[in-house]
């Protein structure tokens, strides 16, 4: 196969909870991602950023739904580039942007994948199962139902239509420790194959994962792997929104990156969730806003203004 990457843009953040995701993108670029993987041989084309028009008002009847008509257009402006981008390039990698990006790349990855008569398979690692429904979400941050909805659930049919749903088998979860009782009920009834932080804790990474990869090989599919910042601990990983203790360490994720690319299964990667605001050296930012601030105007006490003009 050759080896040829894409670099896709989506600096979305209209699904997550708080500002920031927009600055991922840039900050995987300039963490070195192109040079890294040209550093292996690969060649890498960075196809810059996605952006959104001016979205129609969407309303919903789940009145806790936010920034529904952002998302939904993000996520067929994704769908599209991605299905464009698996025509062109052996291994595209979305850059995030919050979660509810993979809405889009997923759908285009398996509208593409159908085309070639291949299942495609998903590798969700990810704090959370990210399978709420617009009518099950209680906070309305739709980075919370992407899994919903390229699944095909139903109560997703305000987003844009699903060409080809991704049937559950094919979606397996690694390092849930956050999980909604709407979505622990669909997990077990729908078919999703899922493996907690306990399950890692007892099992190691090595098991379920061979498990699952052995299903990718006998339906002759290919495998998507979706990581979202917080499937890592946050003691290593703090630049995410939604934190949650008693994540992946280090040697467990990269463990799953080495075993998958033994498999040569990987046809596809997701970065998503990178808040780099949220890191320590995001505070400079709020230092200088500060500083700015004091400059217009932001004072303890007031003083009497004396005029130099
Ligand atoms: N299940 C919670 C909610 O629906 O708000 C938390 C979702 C967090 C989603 C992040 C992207 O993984
Ligand atoms: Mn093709
Ligand atoms: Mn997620
Ligand atoms: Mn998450």
């Amino acid at each position: 196969m050759e080896r040829t990457c894409a670099l896709i843009g989506a600096p979305v953040q209209a699904g997550a909870s708080q500002p920031g995701c927009l600055m991922g993108p840039a900050s995987l670029r300039t963490a070195g991602l192109a040079a890294a993987l040209t550093g292996l041989g690969w060649t890498v084309t960075d196809l810059g950023d996605l952006s959104i028009g001016d979205p129609q008002p969407k309303d919903h009847s789940n009145g806790a739904i936010k920034r529904l008509a952002e998302t939904s257009a993000w996520i067929e402006t994704v769908e599209k580039a991605a299905f464009d981008a698996a025509e062109r390039f052996n291994f595209p990698i979305f850059l995030g942007g919050d979660h509810s990006m993979s809405a889009g790349s997923v759908a285009g990855l398996a509208r593409h994948a159908a085309q070639g008569d291949r299942p495609l398979f998903v590798l969700w690692l990810d704090a959370h199962p990210d399978l709420h429904t617009l009518q099950s979400t209680e906070s309305g941050h739709l980075h919370g139902t992407s899994v919903a909805y390229f699944t095909g659930r139903p109560d997703c049919e305000a987003y844009p239509p699903l060409a080809v749903p991704v049937p559950p088998e094919q979606v397996c979860f690694m390092g849930l420790r956050s999980v909604d009782d709407a979505e622990r009920r669909r997990i077990t009834s729908d078919g999703f194959e899922a493996y907690d932080m306990r399950a890692i804790d007892e099992m190691g990474v090595l098991t379920p994962l061979r498990a699952f990869l052995d299903r990718v090989v006998a339906a002759n599919g290919v495998l998507h792997v979706s990581l979202d910042v917080d499937f890592l601990d946050p003691a290593i990983a703090p630049a995410v929104g939604t934190t949650v203790p008693g994540g992946a360490t280090f040697r467990e994720a990269h463990l799953i990156m080495e075993t998958l690319h033994d498999s040569g299964l990987v046809r596809s990667l997701d970065l998503v969730e990178l808040n780099p605001f949220l890191d320590e050296r995001g505070r400079t930012a709020e230092l200088m806003t500060d500083l700015a601030a004091s400059l217009f105007g932001r004072h303890i006490f007031d003083r009497p203004t004396r005029s130099m003009r």
